[in-house]
């Protein structure tokens, strides 16, 4: 593994902890790794595992703290990691990291950290056999998948276990192995290829982490014909199934579904709701501790564009509201964080707030899908924190899901930088109250240990407000999918205009936007809670960022700022391309020995792509406004 990036677990990160004596107390897997952790850390820097005379002390005692928790205390002299579990002491450990000296300076009382959340989950959208469209990852932008490789499971498993090792540094505690997209040979994950995922499984347990499946609902169907959920048949097949899945891998989490969703199968062909669909599952997985994840990604992807009731904002409320309180208890009902799909912005899915006897767990894309496909920098946490903070205002959440960025590339994210995106979204799903700039500090301080101030400054200036500068070029007030079809990558305004998808933005020669409102549209803004929905019900009140989202308005509609429409649109595009050529030349001036040349050359050939790239957005997106409207730029700037 010398070619590979060391993320954010270079072995400095632990150089505090190895150079002390330490004493690690415990039993089981969890504790063997910690100890193997601290004993290699402490062969390189000098320090040594003791049994008497430790000034570092890792011990599982303190039931106080709860599952996975910690408490970590200085006093005279030795400081101390109590947890409640094995799980909680490999937290404890890379907590410690993340601290260095500071951990051994003054003392201090016990500090009691616990996980926000219990299930903290990364969904690989990785295919086993290599997809005609959609490649060995579908929407993957880091190489090849670190699991599997052209057909079968990859023979040199060494990768893997470094990345349950930086996952597990980073909180992370669940990972699905496969695309939610379950086709023919991924299908056979649940059958006759279960030894691979036992495999896996195998090399993600020291780490914590256990392995959760994608599953095809009509998986059934080859042997009985049916996939009936109310068929006592198939009842019978997935407690046989779920059985043999238990007796191989003991741990197993469960199983992840996209039911009735852009072509996969699902309950709907039975006349059956999905309540029914989620229950046969769960009541399979039930008596093993297992639970299902049911996406609530459903919504119709053949409409005809010229129906302008039908609002793809709506579907996911409009399917599940009515299915609250008849999900059995292990199940998890997955929602997607915006009504529509990994925008650069949308409001939080209204679903989180109407569906208070169900179990919620948010998903998020760590993948850049829609945010510049880790060519360009776009480091996403800011948005995440934004999303939970009104998601927890809403509901209380029961987990939080990750569709992963990571791959065969040699720096895991094909963009360098987009290892913060992997970093941040585990620490947010074990402290959603994290600031997203200490947590971008900390993925600094880890990854690049002892850096002159410089190169903070400079990672700190490139990458904290990327996500809000993407948006500047791409998305203005809340539009979204104005983007090339199929790939996703680059401008295309009308791209998806007049397409079956549900994704319009209604431009003419007056106005932009959805009009999503109660009064005059499709009543989206009616599906969230009364005092959030009298807020984006008003033209006035809405919020200038999701304004397009909810409204159609004229060009000429004053903001809360006091500029029109059009204005802003101009004004944020020449803005947001400015902003990525001060990142280059930010970055330009660097000296590449501070990160390491290979580091230093891809992280600017990829600034070079996002110039180009916003230059294309800001004109493109400028000229087809212009060209709709025929307002001039207000500053006489050049629009093509
Ligand atoms: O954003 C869309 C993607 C699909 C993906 C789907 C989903 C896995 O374009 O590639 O399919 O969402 O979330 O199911």
């Amino acid at each position: 593994m010398t070619d590979v990036h060391p993320a954010w677990l270079p072995p400095a990160a632990l150089r505090a902890i190895g150079s002390r004596r330490v004493s690690v107390r415990g039993d089981g897997l969890l504790v063997r790794t910690v100890i193997a952790e601290v004993a290699q850390a402490c062969g390189r820097y000098g320090g040594a595992v003791v049994s008497d005379g430790a000034d570092l002390v890792l011990t599982v005692s303190t039931p106080a703290c709860g599952p996975e928790g910690f408490a970590v205390s200085r006093d005279g002299g030795v400081t101390t990691i109590a947890a409640a579990d094995p799980a909680g002491l490999l937290y404890g450990l890379f907590h410690l990291a993340r601290l260095g000296e500071a951990a051994f300076g003054d003392p201090f009382p016990p500090e009691v950290h616990r996980p926000g959340y219990a299930r903290r989950m990364l969904d690989h959208w990785d295919n086993v056999a290599v997809h005609p469209v959609m490649g060995q990852v579908e929407r993957g932008y880091s190489g090849g998948s670190l699991f599997w490789h052209d057909g079968a499971l990859r023979e040199d498993l060494g990768r893997v276990t470094g990345y349950a090792r930086l996952l597990a540094a980073c909180g992370i505690n669940a990972v699905t192995v496969n695309n939610v997209n379950v086709h023919a040979t991924e299908a056979r994950l649940l059958t006759d290829r279960l030894g691979d995922v036992a495999t896996l499984a195998g090399v993600f347990r020291p780490y914590g982490i256990r392995v959760h499946l994608s599953v095809n609902f009509a998986a059934p169907r080859d042997d009985l014909g049916t996939a009936d959920p109310l068929d006592p048949r198939v009842r019978a097949w997935w407690a046989l199934a779920t059985d043999a899945v238990y007796a191989a891998i003991p741990d197993f989490g469960g199983y992840v579904v996209k039911a009735d969703s852009e072509g996969q199968p699902g309950p709907f062909a039975y006349g059956r709701t999905h309540a029914d669909g989620a229950n046969v599952l769960a009541a399979a997985l039930a008596p093993h501790g297992g639970v299902v994840h049911w996406r609530a990604f459903v919504y119709d992807h053949r409409q005809d564009w010229r129906d302008r009731r039908t609002d793809r904002a709506r579907a996911a409320h409009d399917h599940f509201v009515p299915l609250d309180g008849r999900f059995l208890d292990n199940v998890v009902l997955q929602v997607k964080h915006g009504p529509i799909d990994f925008q650069p912005r949308e409001p939080v899915s209204p679903l989180i707030a109407a569906v208070p006897a169900t179990n919620v767990a948010v998903e998020l894309q760590v993948t850049q899908e829609y945010t510049g496909q880790q060519r360009h920098v776009c480091y996403l946490a800011p948005m995440w924190s934004e999303v939970l903070r009104c998601a927890r205002g809403m509901a209380a959440l029961d987990g939080l899901a990750g569709v992963s960025n990571a791959g065969d590339d040699p720096f895991w994210t094909g963009h360098p930088l987009a290892q913060a995106n992997l970093y941040a979204f585990g620490r947010l799903a074990w402290a959603p109250d994290l600031d997203p700039v200490a947590i971008l500090d900390e993925w600094i301080g880890l990854t690049f240990p002892g850096a002159p101030d410089e190169l903070r400054e400079t990672l700190h200036a490139v990458m904290d407000d990327s996500w809000r500068t993407y948006e500047a070029y791409t998305a203005p007030l809340g539009v979204g999918f104005m983007v090339r079809p199929g790939h996703h990558y680059g401008p295309d305004v009308d791209g998806y205009e007049y397409t079956p998808w549900g994704t319009y933005h209604f431009a003419d020669r007056d106005g932009v936007g959805v009009d999503r409102t109660c009064a005059t549209g499709t009543g989206f803004a009616g599906q969230y809670p009364p005092a959030l929905a009298r807020v984006y019900e008003s033209v006035y009140d809405c919020p200038d960022e999701l304004l397009l989202f909810f409204h159609h308005v004229p060009y000429g509609h004053i903001l809360h700022d006091g500029g029109t429409v059009i204005q802003h649109i101009y004004d944020t595009h020449f803005a947001g391309a400015g902003a990525v050529v001060a990142m280059r030349d930010r970055w330009a001036r660097l000296p590449a020995a501070s990160v390491g040349p290979a580091f230093a050359a891809r992280v600017s050939a990829l600034l070079d792509e996002q110039v180009r790239s916003a230059a294309e957005w800001r004109d493109q997106i400028n000229a087809y406004f212009y060209r709709k409207s025929g307002v001039r730029d207000a500053h006489g700037r050049r629009i093509p």
